[in-house]
């Protein structure tokens, strides 16, 4: 726990927390949205983007200026499998940082987040962290991870399946920036707990960022808390390192978004003809990434043809660092409070515990 956290408050807010739900004895939405959604064994509720959404987005990115691509597309399965490879790379210390610090901060936060959890997951990743927290949470009653892509959550909820049987696996697999509408578990839930690790929030701009915490507050209602990983400020070197890596994987991952776009949308980008740059904006907080392309070039997506001059820039992805006040102020803007904490001793990563101000 960190100094500046009034452990009481978490007590107080969370102590008072009984469901009133009622049980449900079959599959369905909360809202009541038909049940023949749910498909296969895994219940998968299957809200992917098409083709059609993803040109739409592509197209109305490209018609900005300065040009720019959705970071949300770099997760194919492909991209899935190069951001696990980033994880372990040498510069790369967020991941191996928020680990080791839910290893010795575990008990604590469970406690903290208190029994009969109905876990709501954006994002699905490796799993890792997940099984951390499903493992030292007492009780918890199901867990639904909302992702898009459906490789990468069918993988992690197949695993999970088979190690935690008596949790009920709700997998929805769609865009968590556009509202979900969750599952309810069978069993009643005593509250549900919003898991948002790996500084992933840090991948939207400002005004989206608000707006995800916003329908996390929705989704967590009076009663529920949410987890939230955050990469913190540190020296510029480290963080800039850690997004220009000397294997190129980075890069590799950036460039991935275009032969997405190129096989799912029949855009005709030439990858030699863009490369990666990140850097670390000190003032901003934040590391900007970009596709710079390498020469005078028109690219056909859809029905449109874009022109690049040598040098130009799609910006492609934020990754927002944070200082405890700038993350206190942005949860405070979705009506959200950041309740409880806890750092690493470097104080390079932390995960905060917020609620609802109601
Ligand atoms: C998923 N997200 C938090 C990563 C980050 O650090 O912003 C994505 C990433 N982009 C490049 N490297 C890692």
């Amino acid at each position: 726990m960190n100094p500046g956290f009034d452990q009481s408050s978490i007590h107080l807010a969370l102590a008072h927390q009984s469901s009133t739900r009622q049980v449900s004895t079959s599959k369905r939405l909360a809202n009541g949205y038909p049940s023949d959604l749910h498909l296969g064994d895994l219940g998968l509720t299957d809200l992917h983007p098409t083709p059609h959404d993803i040109e739409r987005d592509a197209l109305a990115g490209l018609s900005c200026s300065p040009k720019r691509l959705s970071s949300k597309y770099f997760y194919d399965a492909r991209g899935s499998e190069l951001f696990e490879e980033i994880t372990r790379l040498p510069e790369y210390y967020p991941t191996r940082t928020e680990i080791a610090l839910m290893e010795t901060c575990m008990p604590q936060i469970a406690q903290a987040i208190g029994a009969r959890a109905h876990v709501v997951e954006y994002g699905s990743g490796s799993g890792r962290k997940t099984r951390m927290l499903l493992d030292a949470l007492a009780h918890p009653v199901a867990y639904t991870p909302i992702e898009i892509s459906r490789t990468a959550l069918l993988d992690s909820v197949a695993r999970l399946q088979t190690e935690f049987p008596q949790i009920e696996m709700l997998p929805v697999c769609a865009d968590f920036t556009r509202g979900v509408r969750l599952p309810e578990s069978t069993r009643a839930a005593a509250r549900t707990l919003v898991f948002f690790p790996g500084s992933t929030l840090g991948n939207f701009s400002v005004d989206e960022a608000v707006a995800l915490l916003r329908g996390m507050r929705v989704a967590i209602g009076q009663h529920g808390a949410a987890l939230i990983g955050i990469d913190l400020q540190k020296d510029a070197a480290l963080i800039e390192a850690a997004y220009n890596d000397a294997a190129g994987v980075t890069a590799q991952f950036t460039l991935n978004l275009l032969t997405r776009l190129n096989r799912e949308i029949g855009s005709n980008f030439d990858l030699g003809g863009f490369r990666h740059r990140a850097r670390y904006d000190i003032g901003a907080g934040r590391i900007d990434t970009y596709l710079v392309s390498q020469r005078r070039q028109t690219v056909q997506v859809g029905p449109c043809a874009f022109d690049f001059e040598t040098d130009e820039a799609i910006h492609v992805e934020y990754s927002h660092k944070y200082t405890d006040t700038g993350f206190a102020q942005l949860a405070a803007l979705a009506g959200l409070q950041v309740i409880d904490g806890w750092n690493d001793s470097r104080n390079w990563f932390g995960l905060r515990l917020l609620v609802g101000r109601f």
